[in-house]
Parts: structure tokens; C-alpha cells; sequence
């Protein structure tokens, strides 16, 4: 009986693979295409992890799987390498980050090949690679054109360890994505994408993808489209009124007192005489460059201005006042405070003795309801409106002052535009020149790829300034207009920049003329199947859906969707339960797992240690259990071979096809596991 040696096995087939560039898709074919894509990994100098591997198995599995049924199949992989750690190691060990790059892309590549996984090598993309991010370039370019992209001077979370600016989706819980230092506020110039022009198409474009739902959900959250009104106040003595944002009409006749966001531009005007120093001090203290909490829990304060509005329904006085749990960007950055309906309103109004008017009772118990009251129910204390349902009075109070044109719809969003500069040296440069006389010049086209310049130094400055800034020769360009001497954009992009638009390039990854052929973006285009991390759910995901939609309306790509389908992997945990850490040395390292059990038997354990889309612990119990399952197999299947065809074999036969069956099905719905299951049955 032959014995099992992986290490011959995958050695031999491996080579082979490479040598006749076996996964290459066929170049024009009537064969049916399927596009089968991972999220292309940062090329860290950590190495492979036992995650990648498990997200990189199931792909290849479809990827192969697909193949055996004759599609055609393209199945890339390529490198995300801009960004930070790179740039911070180098700096560290005072190496060039594309000499890190390189090595640790050459580890990776090693890494995946000794796994088996069936990428089309020859079509390998680099983030980094001049020839790539020319496209880069050009695509911000496009959106230049477009209107797209801006300069603005605007608050941005700041992260001081980092020292770079940060867009929303990269801050959690108000620390920074990458090193979890609390983020910082500061107000400084930056490229903007204005991607809130696409905040309706993006929650629209949802409906029809075939992705988890909780996916869709974090988007459609993170979107925050938001139905509401806005109301006009007079302001007793002033001659302007404050607009506020609600979703709430129905409790208008509840609202006793307005708040105004510190930023508000009308505080000082409305402000009293004798108010005015606590005030001036409470915007004060407000703007400090402060931590950045968001947080709902944050004790409240506020001071008030002296002034009073009029309430349009019943043209009660109520104060005005000002405090920073109103927020300048959303909505008009003034609200009507409803303490008895809202939760924060009810929480200021009782520390400073605000006055709570309940006009809402639930249907059921209308006694015994207990304030502050979020729920449903009938309008009481409203005059004309009394008895009305909640839903129905949002609805006719609304109306009624509409008709006065003291209200119209309005929807707001809780997307902002995208923080599109990046103060750092590791990325790809802005193709922007800044001339006295011309404005923001766009790099001409024919001048793409911008290359960086080599430095001495990539330190950042933590001025707000890139380090590119100080390469004088470099900074300083003739303008592309005029005859006058200007000065290039010194931000480089955000690491999310080059994983926007990667699938594109997969599909004619060296095309020098274009991001790719059209006739080829047309063959292969949209990706049918994508896996990856569920952690992308509001940045990767959203930021590549709208570099879509954008080139869509370019006219570059034929569909407005990037991935059909799209499947998260659940994470590989450290063998004792936790998040798997140099720091905790509970990192199960891929290689070692190769050497001592094989590639196959790694990539069965993960397909087999739990459904794909769970997190699920590291089991060494397991890993054996895999390479025991590898070993029978081996064994049986070669005996078998030698005595095929002397028995009568037609249950074995019925058995099979059984298998056959089954294993399909699961694979097909990312069941791989019960796919191994059918396999050992059938083994047995
Ligand atoms: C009165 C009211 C009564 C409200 C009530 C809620 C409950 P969305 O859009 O769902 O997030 N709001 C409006 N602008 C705000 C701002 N700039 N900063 C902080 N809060 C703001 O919620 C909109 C609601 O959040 C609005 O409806 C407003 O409070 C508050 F029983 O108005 B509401
Ligand atoms: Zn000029």
C-alpha cells in the first residue's frame, strides 16, 4: 500500500502548475466566464496568516470547482501595499518601503504558491507599481472632471500617533482603525470625494446583490438616509428664524426648548447681552482640539442664550439654547429638544430643569407610561391634532405648517463626503498642481503616472504636512496652463485608493493604454463571486461600489455593480478562544502547518473546522483529524485503483454519485464542510 507524502505530491504538482501556467483563463473562448475574486491582501511583513488561508481556500475551491464544470474561469491575485505599517517599518528599519514591499510581496507569493492556490500568476497587479496606479491617478482624475473631487477646509478626525488625517469609516468608536490611539479633531485642507452624491444609488444598488445581509445592513446604516422635516422658529426680537431637523413632527406641540450646535453660525447674533461671556466660553471650550467621543453615554452640557423661539403650532415661548450634543454637520445643526419623547432631550432638560410636556400616550395603559416615552401611540395636549395617531400626526402637523410654508421634507444622510488626502509618504501622489494664478491644476493625462520622488526622509511631519512637502525639486512644477512656476498637491492618497478599482485591472492587468480593454472589462466584468473579510463592510465595500458607479457614469464599465455576490469569511481564532497575537503567541503560522501536515490537510481542516462564515478556533485535535481523513483516503483510493472493475461495484457506484451530489450543492452555497462530511461518508 502506497503511503501518503504530501511534501512529494504538492511539490511535484505545484511546479507543474506554474511551469504550464495551468490557471491562465483561456483567451477567447465560448465557454461561459466566471470571475471567482479574493480581496487582494496589504503584503505585511508578518507573513501569511491562517485567516487569509482560510478565505484563499474557499476561493479556490469555487475557483477550481467552476473549472471542473467548464466555465472559463479568471481567478487573480495581486497586492495592496500602499499604506502605513509598510511605511512605519521602514521607517523603523531605515529601509525604502518598496524594497519592504518587494520582499514581503515575494514572501506572500511564496506563501500562496506553496499552498496551492490556483491564481492566474502571469496576471499578478501591485497597488505600488507605477504601472498601476498611473490608472490610479487617472481615475482621480475622472473625478476631478466630474466635479467629484474638492478641496475643502473642514474638521477631520486626526490621529496623533499616525499622524495623518483619517475619514470616517477609519475611525471605531472614536480611535484610529489602524494603531487604536483616540482620534483627534483639527480643521485642515483636504481633498474631498464627494461621495454623498451617490448616498441614494448606493443604498438603492443593495436591493439586487446577492451578499449576507448583515452587510447590506452596515451600509444602509452607515448611509443613514433619514426621512424627516424641517421647521422654521421664529426667534423672539430677531429677524431670522432657526431651522430644525426632525423626524418627529408629531411631538412639535411637546418641544419646550431649542438647541443650537455650538457651531451654529446664528449663537453669537441671538445671544443676550448678559449671556454673552458663557456662551463665548462654552464655543469655546467646545472647539478645543479634543478626543473625539461620540458617545451617547457622554454627560450633556449646554448654556442658554438668552433668546427665545416661538413655537409655530402654538407660539409658545421656549428658550434657545446651546450645547454640543447638536451636532453642526447633520442636519441644520439645530433641533427642537423633546424631553418627554427623546432621550438625550430628557436627560438635559431634567439637569438643567428644562420644562417636559407629554403628548404622546400609548394606545394600551395610557397611565401608567413612563417618561421619556419612545414608543407609539396617540397624540394628546395638541390641540386640534388630539386623539390622532403618532404616524398620522407627523403627517397633518407637518402639513398644516407646510401650508404656511413653515415646514417642507427633507432628507438627510449621516454619509459624509470621503477624506480623500492622506499626510503621509507611502501612497499614490494626487495628480494636482497648485498654481497662484490657475487654481487646482489636474495633472495633464500624458504626464500620469506621478511618480514619488525619492527621499531621505519619509517621517511624517505631524504638521499637517506630508513629508513631500520638503522635496523642493519635486514640489516645484511649471504649471500646466499658465507660464508661471506652481507647486504640486503634496497629499498622497489613502490606502483605500488602489483596492478601489483592482478588479477592473485584473481583467488586462498590462495594458499600458487603458485601466483595461474594454472589450475585456465587457467579457468578465461584473465579479460574480468575491470573498473576503465582513471588517470591509462599510469601507472597502462602500468606497469600491462608489468608484463604480462612478466609472459607470464614465462610461468605462457596462454594469453599475461591482461584486454579484459576495461572501464574508469568519475569523480563525487562537487556539484558546481569543483573537490570535504576537503579543498573546497564540499565531498558528501557515508554514509550519505546511511543513508538518501539508498543504491539502490545512486547506481541508479550515473548509471542514466550521461553517465558512463563523469564527471559529484553531484545533490541533482537528488539524490531525484532517490529515488522518488525507491519509485513509490515500490509502483506499490506491487499493481500490488496483482491483477497480473485478467486483460488482454498483452500490459503490450509487454511492458516488451520491457524493457527487451532494459536494456540489454545499460547495456551491459555501457549505464546505458538509461537503467534507459527504466526502467521509463516502469514504467510510
Ligand atoms: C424632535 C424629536 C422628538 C426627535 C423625538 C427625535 C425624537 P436621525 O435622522 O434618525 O438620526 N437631531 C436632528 N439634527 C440633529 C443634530 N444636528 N445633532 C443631534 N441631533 C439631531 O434623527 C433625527 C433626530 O435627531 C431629529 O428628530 C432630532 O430630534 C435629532 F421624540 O426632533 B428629533
Ligand atoms: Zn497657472
Amino acid at each position: 500500500m502506497e503511503k501518503y507524502d504530501p511534501k512529494e505530491i504538492e511539490a511535484k504538482w505545484q511546479a507543474r502548475w506554474l511551469d504550464e501556467q495551468l490557471f491562465a483563463p483561456a483567451p477567447s473562448t465560448s465557454r461561459k466566464k466566471m470571475y471567482v475574486l479574493d480581496m487582494f491582501p496589504y503584503p505585511s511583513g508578518d507573513g501569511l496568516h491562517v485567516g487569509h488561508a482560510k478565505t484563499y481556500t474557499a476561493s479556490d475551491v469555487v475557483a477550481r470547482y467552476m473549472r471542473m464544470k467548464g466555465f472559463n474561469v479568471l481567478h487573480p491575485m495581486g497586492w495592496d501595499a500602499f499604506g502605513l505599517p509598510t511605511e512605519n517599518t521602514a521607517i523603523k528599519k531605515n529601509i525604502h518601503p518598496a524594497v519592504l514591499t518587494k520582499q514581503n510581496v515575494d514572501r506572500f507569493r511564496l506563501q500562496m504558491q506553496r499552498l496551492g492556490f490556483s491564481y492566474n500568476w502571469d496576471g499578478e497587479v501591485n497597488t505600488t507599481d507605477p504601472e498601476y496606479f498611473k490608472w490610479t491617478q487617472w481615475i482621480f482624475l475622472q473625478l476631478h472632471k466630474a466635479g467629484l473631487a474638492y478641496e475643502d477646509t473642514i474638521s477631520i478626525n486626526w490621529c496623533p500617533s499616525c499622524k495623518t488625517g483619517l475619514a470616517n469609516e477609519e475611525v471605531i468608536d472614536g480611535a484610529c482603525d489602524r494603531c487604536h490611539t483616540p482620534v483627534e479633531t483639527r480643521p485642515m485642507r483636504q481633498w474631498m470625494l464627494r461621495i454623498t452624491k451617490y448616498a441614494d444609488r448606493l443604498l438603492e444598488g443593495l436591493d439586487a446583490l446577492d451578499w449576507p445581509q448583515f452587510i447590506k445592513e452596515a451600509q444602509v446604516n452607515w448611509i443613514g438616509r433619514s426621512e424627516g422635516v424641517e421647521i422654521k422658529f421664529d426667534v423672539d426680537g430677531y429677524n431670522e428664524p432657526i431651522d430644525v431637523f426632525t423626524i418627529r413632527a408629531d411631538t412639535l406641540f411637546g418641544a419646550t426648548y431649542i438647541v443650537l450646535s455650538p457651531d451654529h453660525p446664528l449663537v453669537m447674533e441671538i445671544t443676550m447681552g448678559p449671556q454673552r461671556e458663557a456662551v463665548e466660553q462654552y464655543i469655546q471650550e467646545a472647539n478645543k482640539p479634543r478626543k473625539k467621543v461620540d458617545d451617547a453615554s457622554k454627560e450633556k452640557t449646554g448654556v442658554f442664550t438668552g433668546s427665545y423661539a416661538i413655537n409655530p403650532v402654538n407660539d409658545e415661548k421656549i428658550p434657545i439654547w446651546v450645547a454640543d450634543y447638536v451636532l453642526m454637520n447633520y442636519g441644520s445643526g439645530a433641533i427642537m429638544a423633546v424631553p418627554a419623547h427623546d432621550e438625550r432631550d430628557f436627560e438635559f432638560a431634567t439637569k438643567y430643569g428644562l420644562p417636559i410636556q407629554q403628548v404622546i400616550v400609548p394606545k394600551q395603559a395610557p397611565d401608567e407610561v413612563e417618561l421619556p416615552y419612545m414608543g407609539d401611540g396617540v397624540v394628546i395636549n395638541s390641540g386640534m391634532f388630539d386623539g390622532q395617531k403618532a404616524s398620522d400626526a407627523r403627517v397633518s402637523i407637518a402639513e398644516s405648517l407646510h401650508f404656511k410654508s413653515l415646514a417642507q421634507l427633507k432628507v438627510n444622510y449621516k454619509l459624509r463626503d470621503w477624506v480623500f488626502s492622506r499626510q503621509r509618504y507611502w501612497g499614490e501622489p494626487i495628480p494636482i498642481i497648485h498654481c497662484e494664478d490657475c487654481g487646482a491644476v489636474p495633472v495633464p493625462e500624458k504626464d500620469l503616472p506621478v511618480l514619488l520622488p525619492e527621499v531621505e526622509k519619509y517621517e511624517p511631519t505631524g504638521t499637517g504636512e506630508s513629508p513631500l512637502a520638503n522635496v523642493e525639486d519635486w514640489v516645484n512644477v511649471k504649471c500646466p496652463i499658465c507660464p508661471k512656476m506652481a507647486k504640486r498637491e503634496t497629499n498622497t492618497m489613502p490606502q483605500w485608493a488602489g483596492s478601489s478599482w483592482y478588479w477592473m485591472r485584473f481583467c488586462d492587468p498590462h495594458n499600458s493604454e487603458a485601466i483595461a480593454d474594454d472589450k475585456k472589462m465587457t467579457h468578465w466584468l461584473p465579479v460574480d463571486i468575491y470573498v473576503g473579510g465582513a471588517e470591509h463592510a462599510v469601507l472597502h465595500l462602500l468606497y469600491a461600489r462608489f468608484w463604480h458607479k462612478v466609472l459607470f457614469d464614465a462610461g468605462v464599465v457596462k454594469h453599475d455593480e461591482p461584486f454579484q455576490r459576495f461572501r464574508a469569511v469568519g475569523l480563525v481564532m487562537g487556539e484558546d478562544g481569543q483573537k490570535m497575537s504576537k503579543s498573546r503567541g497564540n499565531v498558528i503560522n501557515p508554514d509550519d502547518v505546511v511543513d508538518e501536515y501539508g498543504a491539502d490537510t490545512l486547506r481541508v481542516y479550515e473548509m471542514f473546522m466550521g461553517p465558512f462564515e463563523g469564527s471559529i478556533a484553531w484545533s490541533t485535535d482537528g488539524i490531525r483529524g484532517a490529515r488522518r481523513f488525507l491519509d485513509r483516503a490515500w490509502s483506499v483510493v490506491s487499493s481500490h485503483a488496483k482491483d477497480a472493475g473485478e467486483k460488482d461495484d454498483s452500490d459503490l457506484v450509487f454511492a458516488l454519485h451520491d457524493t457527487i451530489k451532494r459536494v456540489s450543492e454545499s460547495t456551491e452555497q459555501f457549505r464546505f464542510n458538509t461537503a467534507i462530511s459527504a466526502l467521509m461518508e463516502l469514504l467510510n
